[in-house]
């Protein structure tokens, strides 16, 4: 009995032991718990906690992405959605993967190339295309009698393109434009002398125009931003915009916080080439402080593009944070399913380039389908009448309307490359595959008599950012030959 009394004490014991340990651990979640949910919430969960921020109900005509969560829109339209979800799945979508039709246009990724493997895989494969690419030596391209349009011999007048180069810059900045305009001077305008264009949103100080004389002889026009091209607009809602901000700053998105950075990315997007000084300029070539120029080139390359009917020049193409532009491809879908918006596509566009979903797929999800593959904006050789035109100024207008430039922090290069995709041949954009360039942290590094300095091949200073590369979809979808351009 006593020995069974013991037994029963003993059980009760553990018993009690471990409710109380049960008890305690309860406690302490419970206690812990505001720590840590907000942890989660803005780590583990942050693209969910950031989606929930945003009033997505603008989004309920538009047809998810298929395998793509419709808990982002509106539970009225659920209907609607799975409707056009069905019809987005079904057979309606030429061979290409694309739809375009008055109020019905769609697009889809069809993997054209028809690639197998997880994103490791493809990466691999990627990359090692990549290597081998950037590794056969090139010389200038061949699609373009090059030699017409060679430099002018010393001390002959030269009949320049319809151009300017041009940078956005603050009056600090004079030491690390002045170097890239002297490493542009070395490799290609010491011998065109192309005019520079400078602009800024604050005027330009006497210290800065006299140090960047320094470092050309080419003319330079120095342009202060009218208030109205540059500033927030005042439909902007102060209080979305901060509490946006702090979201995304939560999330790690770079430069979220920082008004004039948004800013910047909206005048690029849509108002740089109508700034009355650019007016009578249609191509432009964008320099940006702190990049380097591996390549001589001793061809003209605005004539080059004019000559060959090109509307766009660019270098690296990468993908984006997707967390910065979650609204951009919807609200795209929108405008060209808008009215007669439909016509401004061009059914020659990059839409596969667009749409292309191997490599980092977690993007397509948090883009509604858009890739995040874009160009380098801060290397553009542009014609400006391309943005100028109404397909694109209308967009631009849409998407401004929007206010997303503020609540989310759309950057210039995906609206461009976007912009670009749609409503230009692909053949109208040009990837200077032969121009070695390097704007921190990426390389484009090609194989060329005329390159130096660089490694070739290489495209990311930091092996985990490689990844990030876009090439070999704008290779694979949108050359058509590459050997008949290099
Ligand atoms: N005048 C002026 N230029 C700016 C401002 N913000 C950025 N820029 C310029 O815009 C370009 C892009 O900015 P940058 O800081 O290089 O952005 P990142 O390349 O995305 O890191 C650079 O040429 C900057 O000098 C601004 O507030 N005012
Ligand atoms: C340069 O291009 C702009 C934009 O297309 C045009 O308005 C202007 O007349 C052109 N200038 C010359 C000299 O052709
Ligand atoms: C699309 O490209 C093909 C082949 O290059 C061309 O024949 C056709 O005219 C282009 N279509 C448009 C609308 O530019
Ligand atoms: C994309 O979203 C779907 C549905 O939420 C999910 O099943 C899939 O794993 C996601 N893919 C990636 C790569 O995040
Ligand atoms: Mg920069």
């Amino acid at each position: 009995m006593i020995q069974l009394g013991n037994r029963k004490i003993r059980r009760l014991l553990i018993i009690g032991i471990g409710i109380f340990i049960l008890f305690t651990t309860l406690l302490y979640i419970v206690a812990a718990k505001p720590i840590d949910k907000s942890y989660t919430e803005h780590l583990e969960n942050g693209y969910r906690v950031f989606s929930e921020n945003f009033d997505f109900s603008y989004l309920k005509n538009m047809p998810p992405v298929s395998g793509d969560e419709p808990s982002t829109i509106d539970e009225k339209n659920a209907d609607t959605t799975k409707s056009l979800s069905s019809k987005f799945n079904g057979d309606f979508l030429n061979e290409k993967g694309f739809k375009i039709l008055p109020q019905n246009v769609d697009f889809k990724y069809i993997n054209p190339k028809n690639k197998q493997g997880d994103k490791e895989e493809i990466l691999k494969q990627h990359s090692e295309s990549y290597e081998k690419i950037l590794k056969t030596e090139v010389r200038e391209p061949k699609d373009f009698d090059i030699e017409s349009i060679r430099p002018p011999a010393e001390g002959v007048a030269y009949e320049h393109a319809n151009a300017t180069i041009v940078a956005l810059v603050r009056n600090h900045e004079f030491g690390p434009i002045g170097n890239t305009i002297k490493k542009l001077e070395k490799q290609f305008n010491s011998k065109f002398k192309y005019p520079y264009t400078l602009i800024n949103d604050v005027p330009f100080t006497d210290k800065f125009k006299e140090r960047i004389r320094r470092f050309t002889d080419a003319p330079i026009e120095f342009v202060t931003i009218p208030s109205n091209l540059w500033d927030k607009p005042e439909s902007i809602d102060i209080v979305k915009e901060a509490k946006a901000m702090s979201v995304m700053t939560a999330n790690n998105v770079a430069y979220a916080a920082m008004g004039s950075y948004h800013n910047m990315c909206r005048f690029y997007s849509g108002n740089l080439f109508n700034l009355p000084e650019m007016q009578k300029y249609k191509f432009y070539w964008r320099i940006e402080p702190h990049v380097e120029f591996y390549s001589n080139i001793n061809y003209d390359v605005f004539k080059y593009l004019e000559g060959t009917k090109k509307v766009y020049g660019f270098t690296i193409s990468l993908y984006d944070i997707a967390e910065t532009i979650q609204t951009l491809w919807p609200e795209t879908l929108k405008f060209l399913n808008m009215g007669d918006n439909y016509k401004y596509i061009n059914p020659n566009g990059s839409f596969q380039w667009l749409l292309n979903n191997l490599q980092n797929p977690q993007n397509n999800n948090k883009t509604g389908g858009f890739s995040t593959c874009h160009f380098w904006t801060n290397f553009e050789i542009v014609d400006m009448d391309f943005l100028r035109s109404e397909a694109y100024t209308k967009w631009f207008k849409h998407l401004d309307s929007t206010g997303n430039f503020y609540y989310e922090r759309w950057g210039d290069a995906p609206v461009r490359s976007m912009g670009l995709g749609l409503f230009a041949d692909k053949n109208q954009v040009h990837w200077f595959r032969d121009i070695g360039y390097f704007h921190d942290p990426y390389f484009h590094c090609p194989s060329t008599p005329f390159t130096a300095g660089c490694e070739i091949g290489k495209f990311s200073k930091w092996p985990h950012l490689e990844d990030q590369n876009c090439m070999m979809s704008w290779i694979d979808y949108s050359i058509d030959n590459l050997d008949a351009i290099y």
